[in-house]
């Protein structure tokens, strides 16, 4: 088998995140995907953020140190149906199993199609024979049908950043037959957790897609044989560590520990998503302050919630929800020298984000539904392991398979929630040390680099058995 590192390693993703100095971009996949190309290089190619009303647009490649960043500009209205329509309202919901904010409009879809076959013919015009492609998230499904069409024979495979729904909430998406015979195209089709992969495999089903499912995680569908496996995302484990440590004596973070005035602080970063379960969770800690009155000025609930698909109906309203939440909260407990929530609306930049995760007593990861979610991971690593906060984390997020040893908790159930809080901002310091050196230990076993090798080499070792 050619080692990977001897070929080249194309990333192809919705949007391509260039570096930022701060290092402030918001986003699970942009950070993943930086992460896993920081070691050895390649390509990353995808949307450059810029709209034109052209319906084609050239490629521009930038190279910053061993990687380099090919983009292309999208058509305005393409991208307010590919994206914001079926991406957003469609796909991203019902993976998420949140069928109510399902809207689908035909244009949308068709326009999906459309940035599909468009993506595969330029990609196609900068490949070599050695590459090898790897393609990220719900929005590039049909990317593999569309290269092999255009005589692409390369190894490809898809890695699905979201939850994979079961048939009986895919069936809910308009084009779902196509999407299902689309992934079969690809070589390898990684999942975060099992409960996703058994979900993909039962919706295999005659007369859509005619598949056999072997014991060895392939499956044989009628244009070969592929691989479906789990690939549960990691985080860069050093760069964290090192991060935390240096961020946690830094002037912004000191001040921000100084401004708590002893009190215990809790921390929640997410991107402003309804998948996220903030409104549940602003509700969940309104009732840890009424169920365990002693917690009343004397914990913080810090919440940094960066917007993103602002536009999109469902993002405008989460906004104005949470912050009335935030307000009558607030209102309704704070003292003269004592706010219960601080409600960021905003990012902050990577450094001190880290070092705010080290000084957290307890990280709280509440999402109704997520895939992975990074910041848990995020969160364990950049403790203090003589003393370590506690995470405190959603049962319905894919980190709830790995990081078992967290207070793991119902986000829809108020009490639980808040009774898991109670439990982490109480637990002795042997437990909490027991507890993270546990998580702390999976998470290195399989970090960042950990999941971009085994990927790859699934790709490798099934084109050349194949
Ligand atoms: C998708 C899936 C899956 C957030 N706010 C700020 C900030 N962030 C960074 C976090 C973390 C990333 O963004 C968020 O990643 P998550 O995984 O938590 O969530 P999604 O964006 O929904 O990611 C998810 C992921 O893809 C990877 O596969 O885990 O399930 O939904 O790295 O730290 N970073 C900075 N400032 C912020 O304000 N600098």
């Amino acid at each position: 088998m050619t080692e990977p590192a001897d070929r080249r390693l194309i990333i192809v993703s919705n949007r391509v995140a260039m570096p930022r100095k701060n290092g402030a971009s918001a986003g699970g996949l942009a950070v993943g995907i930086l992460a896993a190309l920081k070691d050895q290089g390649g390509l990353w190619f995808g949307w450059s953020g810029k709209l034109t009303e052209k319906s084609d647009s050239d490629v521009e490649v930038v190279r910053r140190d061993n990687i380099e960043f090919a983009t292309i500009a999208l058509n305005e209205s393409d991208f307010e149906h590919y994206y914001n329509g079926y991406s957003n309202r469609v796909l991203w919901p019902v993976c998420h199993y949140l069928l109510d904010f399902l809207h689908f409009e035909t244009e949308d879809f068709d326009a999906y199609l459309r940035v599909n076959s468009l993506f595969a013919r330029k990609l196609a015009s900068l490949l070599q024979p050695d590459d090898i492609i790897w393609v990220h998230d719900y929005h590039l499904i049909p990317l593999a049908a569309e290269l092999r069409n255009a005589g692409i024979d390369n190894p490809i495979g898809f890695f699905l950043h979201v939850p994979f729904p079961t048939f009986e909430a895919l069936r809910a998406v308009p084009g779902y037959e196509y999407l299902l015979r689309s992934l079969c195209a690809y070589d390898v089709l990684g999942f975060h957790t099992h409960r996703d992969l058994t979900a993909f495999r039962t919706c295999l089903q005659e007369p859509i897609v005619p598949a056999q499912i072997n014991g060895d995680n392939t499956i044989r569908v009628s244009g070969g044989t592929l691989v479906a496996d789990v690939f549960p995302i990691g985080v860069d484990v050093e760069e964290i560590q090192a991060l935390s440590v240096e961020a946690n004596r830094s002037k912004s973070v000191r001040r921000m520990v100084d401004s708590l005035d002893g009190r215990q602080l809790i921390i929640g970063v997410d991107r402003l998503d309804y998948s996220k379960g903030l409104h549940q969770r602003f509700l969940s800690y309104e009732r840890l302050l009424e169920k365990y009155p002693n917690t009343q000025n004397n914990v913080t609930l810090m919440q940094i919630a960066p917007p993103t698909r602002v536009g999109v109906r469902a993002y405008d309203e989460i906004r104005s929800e949470l912050e009335q939440d935030s307000g009558r909260i607030n209102g309704r407990f704070a003292s003269s020298d004592w706010v219960p929530i601080r409600y960021l609306n905003k990012g902050i930049s990577r450094k001190p984000l880290m070092g705010f995760f080290r000084n957290a007593d307890v990280g709280l990861v509440t999402p109704v539904r997520d895939g992975m979610n990074l910041v848990a991971k995020e969160y364990i690593v950049a403790q203090d392991p003589e003393n370590p906060g506690m995470l405190v984390l959603s049962s319905l997020a894919g980190a709830a398979c790995e990081l078992t040893d967290a207070v793991i908790v119902n986000p829809h159930d108020r009490d639980s929630v808040a009774d898991g809080i109670a439990m982490a901002i109480t637990m002795p310091l042997d437990e909490r040390r027991e507890r993270h050196a546990a998580m702390l230990k999976v998470l290195k076993m399989n970090d960042i680099t950990a999941w971009r090798t085994r990927f790859v080499d699934a790709l490798l070792s099934h084109r050349e058995a194949g």
